[in-house]
């Protein structure tokens, strides 16, 4: 194992977090690391390991044992609780073990067991062919989140889908039954969209449904959800928003869409949007479905008002905005 040449270290290939409580082997085994490319942070027993690895995750971990290590083990692969999804093989270098411990160890998540005196180049080679395990667990890892995350999104606007905002809502409900806070809910729908795809085609009405989505975005907060509920309809779920609250938003989404100019080369056209509000406690909603129901109604309301509004669910029709003075319903310029 270690000799009295200088270390000559190999390139840099992974950092490993080496736990032992006698000196000697400590330093035999950290040569022999070093020399196969790790860095290497010695640590003397298991809290000082748990301490170590909250701080920062090394790519293995390995675990000197001068004892039976049986007793030891459970602590050890508890930290994988620690390291959540992350995948750190964990390698016990043994002075000896008995088969019964060794099978013991590797049904209890310990990745390899190497015994003393270990051939150095052994060693390298058992660590490398581990740390390939781990890369190609780790892109798996990426691919899946980045699954997950596209998952989320709807393609045509990069706004959130309406798989997400039922999650979410789910889960802001559950909050809301706990903490009787408020929670509001907007529904929004483009006015004769149709007729945008009809005067300049379908791939001008995507590039509106685009920018629309960007300015419902950029009007709302930052803990709103903003979704694409499907077609030409959005949604947004306002945690701890009153009704009025929520309202004076949907007037302030109504009057920025109406007053923005959406154009590209020679098309260019003016649209506007109806919304309906609700709110849990307003329209008794018994659970996120129904909350969806409530602001639909009060869509519908604003539809059958004459359109490019904002009507709130329960309140008596009076509550719903004044139409915007001019008449820019998808007009053609
Ligand atoms: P209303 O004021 O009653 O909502 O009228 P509307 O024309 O908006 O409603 P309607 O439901 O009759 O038409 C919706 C249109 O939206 C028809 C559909 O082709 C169009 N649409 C839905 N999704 C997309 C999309 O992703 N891209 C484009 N270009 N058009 C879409
Ligand atoms: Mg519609
Ligand atoms: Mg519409």
């Amino acid at each position: 194992m270690s000799d009295d040449k200088p270390i000559d270290p190999a390139p840099h290939v992974a950092d490993a977090f080496l736990v032992c409580s006698d000196a000697t082997a400590t330093t035999g085994i950290q040569d022999a690391l070093t020399r196969a490319g790790f860095s290497v942070l010695p640590l003397k027993n298991f809290a000082a390991l748990r301490t170590a690895v909250r701080e920062r995750t090394p790519d293995l971990i390995i675990l000197h044992a001068n004892k039976a290590f049986g007793p030891e083990l459970a602590l050890y692969t508890s930290l994988r609780s620690v390291l959540e999804s992350k995948f750190v093989p964990l390698v016990v270098v043994a002075d000896s073990c008995p088969p019964e411990e060794e099978a013991m160890a590797l049904s209890a998540g310990v990745d390899a067991v190497l015994l003393m005196p270990f051939e150095p180049m052994v060693l390298s080679a058992r660590l490398h062919s581990l740390l390939r395990i781990k890369a190609l667990h780790d892109e798996l890892t990426d691919a899946n989140t980045r699954f997950q995350e596209l998952s989320r999104i709807d393609p045509g606007t990069g706004l959130y889908n309406r798989r997400h905002f039922f999650e979410r809502l789910e889960q802001e409900f559950e909050r809301v039954k706990r903490h009787k806070e408020n929670l509001s809910v907007i529904m929004l729908d483009v006015d004769h969209f149709k007729e945008v795809n009809d005067t300049h085609g379908h791939l001008f009405g995507d590039y509106v449904l685009r920018l629309l989505a960007g300015i419902l975005q950029n009007t709302s907060r930052r803990i709103d959800v903003v979704a694409r509920y499907g077609g030409e309809e959005f949604a947004f779920i306002l945690p701890s928003t009153t009704i009025w609250a929520a309202a004076s938003l949907a007037e302030r989404i109504r009057r920025t869409v109406a007053e923005s100019v959406f154009e590209k080369d020679d098309a260019r056209m003016l649209i506007t949007v109806s919304l309906g509000v609700a709110e849990v406690k307003q329209c008794m909603a018994a659970n996120s479905d129904h909350i969806v129901m409530c602001a639909d109604k009060a869509l519908l309301k604003a539809k059958a008002q004459g359109r490019n509004r904002m009507a709130v669910y329960g309140a008596n029709d009076r509550t719903a905005s004044a139409p915007y003075t001019e008449d820019k319903s998808s007009r053609a310029e």
